[in-house]
């Protein structure tokens, strides 16, 4: 969201805040503790709309019972929430859109800091004993993580953390500086939880933080975070478009004050974490949190089925003109081909976590996906396509490569990626991706014929490993999906159809 505030006819003059809150309803819940009676046990880096919808929500449920784990929420270098939170004293409204709509005003945000300006303050709430857990939603391309999935340590952020590590510019530089901190003072390190959508979210931040200690020479820090840190896996489940002006109209009209910034979701909401914490934790399991040590499993049904069909469709359904995931669940041959995705692809690829029905939680998905209350822009699923078909994608691509199991139809929504990005560098638009400069110089030169085009995209060594690139058949089905892809949208149901 950018200006929704600004946007809203018409809307009440109040503004949200602990003086201005609304009498609770049936459909308007309220925070159920004081609000001064919250601590920070938490420090959160990424603030954006899921992190509010998602794990702060968790533990707003939690704080009239363990009022010592408010949170802290950390923008790295955004001041928008910040902005738009001080005045509310960090209160924010969470839609709920689903068969029914309610509304809850969640005060787990106890404080809202922008690291860029206030990072001493940040690295002291990293630093404090109360601060026993520090969670992030910073995206995967926050991790600063090279082809390889090891730190990288060109990146600039990185190479800032290098140059002056006590003055952190990324979220890692952060973690090892307030690790640091923690050490010199003889105190426990807090958990480190990553809840963005990468395989083993949790063992790739160990590294990075490790090698980032190691590369700033400190090497009794490393060893340290090694033996006394620990970094549990999670898997983090909900749709949560991004605010727009309607929502901000919405809430307006159901509190009858002003939300600057409120956040959106479906009503499914689920959060596994992986039962490893290095200091005290809040009773996770009584707000429905899943603690086990089976989290692997989880995060490949979920990553493979629910964010592989999300990008499926979004760059297949933005090639064929629609807008949102709704409109594309609505194409019968889009809905067809992404379903048949699902159970004949990438179903065959996953190990049930323990007591999932794979075919029961593929039929789910689908059916969230077509919940009518939600719009899901494809738009905002295709940011960052050059970090996400990595870990939603290639994974089941490369196991078909290793088992035999034909891979055209997971290379057609590979093709429509390319596709995608051909026609916006062509389109004289931008793109939403770390690597939008070299992406946007390959879309502006493809002349839309497989020959010239695709060997351009597969020479992006940081995105397509060698074990995918190096094989006969994937070239060879990326070189048909991408022809076929060719063709006008006018025939791409058509392909769709055929791709049997
Ligand atoms: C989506 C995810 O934007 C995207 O790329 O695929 O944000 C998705 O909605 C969530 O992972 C659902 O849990």
């Amino acid at each position: 969201m950018s200006r929704a505030k600004a946007a809203v006819i018409g809307a009440p003059n109040a503004l949200l805040g602990p003086d201005t809150l609304p009498a609770p309803t049936a459909n308007v819940a309220l925070p159920d503790y004081p609000l001064d009676a919250i601590s920070i046990g938490i420090v959160h880096l990424g603030p954006g709309a899921f992190h509010r919808a998602h794990q702060a929500v968790f533990i707003d449920r939690l704080l009239a019972r363990e009022p010592g784990w408010g949170i802290c929420a950390v923008s790295l270098k955004s001041r928008g929430l910040r902005d738009a939170l001080r005045p509310q004293q960090g209160l924010y409204t969470m839609a709920v859109r689903d068969q029914q709509v309610s509304y809850r005003v969640i005060g787990a945000l106890r404080e809202v800091l922008v690291a860029a300006e206030d990072r001493e303050r940040v690295l002291e709430r990293l630093a404090n004993p109360q601060t026993r857990i520090v969670t992030l939603t910073i995206t995967e391309k926050g991790y600063c993580l090279d082809a390889r999935g090891e730190l990288d340590l060109r990146h600039v952020d990185v190479m800032h953390d290098l140059a002056t590590p006590q003055q952190p510019a990324s979220a890692l530089g952060f973690l090892v500086e307030g690790l640091r901190r923690r050490h010199v003072r003889g105190l426990a390190p807090f958990t480190t939880i990553s809840c963005d959508n990468l395989v083993d979210n949790g063992q790739r931040l160990r590294a990075a933080v490790l090698r980032l200690a190691t590369a700033q020479g400190s090497t009794a820090l490393a060893r340290w975070i090694e033996q006394e840190a620990t970094f549990p896996r999670t898997m983090v489940d909900s749709i949560v478009p991004a605010t727009d002006t309607a929502l901000c109209q919405r809430v307006s009209e159901a509190l009858g004050v002003r939300d600057q910034w409120p956040v959106q979701r479906e009503a499914f909401s689920q959060w596994v974490i992986e039962d490893a914490f290095c200091n005290e934790r809040p009773d996770f399991a009584s707000v429905g949190v899943t603690l086990t040590g089976d989290v692997p499993a989880y995060v490949r049904a979920k990553l493979r089925l629910l964010n592989g069909a999300h990008s499926s469709l979004a760059y297949l359904g933005l090639l064929l003109g629609h807008a949102s995931v709704g409109d594309a669940m609505d194409d019968p041959a889009l809905a067809a081909f992404v379903r048949r995705l699902m159970m004949e692809d990438i179903r065959p690829t996953l190990i049930s976590p323990s007591g999932m029905d794979l075919a029961a939680y593929t039929e789910s998905i689908l059916q969230r996906f077509r919940n009518p209350t939600i719009r899901h822009e494809l738009a905002q699923i295709a940011w960052d396509g050059s970090q996400k078909l990595p870990f939603r994608l290639f994974g089941t691509i490369l196991d078909h490569l290793r088992s035999g199991h034909p891979i055209e139809r997971l290379c057609l929504p590979v093709a429509a990626w390319m596709h995608f990005v051909r026609q916006r560098a062509q389109a004289g638009e931008t793109l939403v991706d770390p690597l939008a400069p070299e992406l946007l110089r390959i879309g502006r030169a493809c002349v839309n014929e497989v020959a010239h085009d695709l060997p351009a995209f597969l020479a992006l060594d940081s995105v397509f490993p060698p074990a995918m690139t190096g094989d006969r058949r994937f070239v060879d089905a990326m070189a048909q999906a991408y022809d076929c892809l060719r063709l006008k949208s006018e025939c791409l149901a058509k392909v769709l159809r055929e791709t049997d």
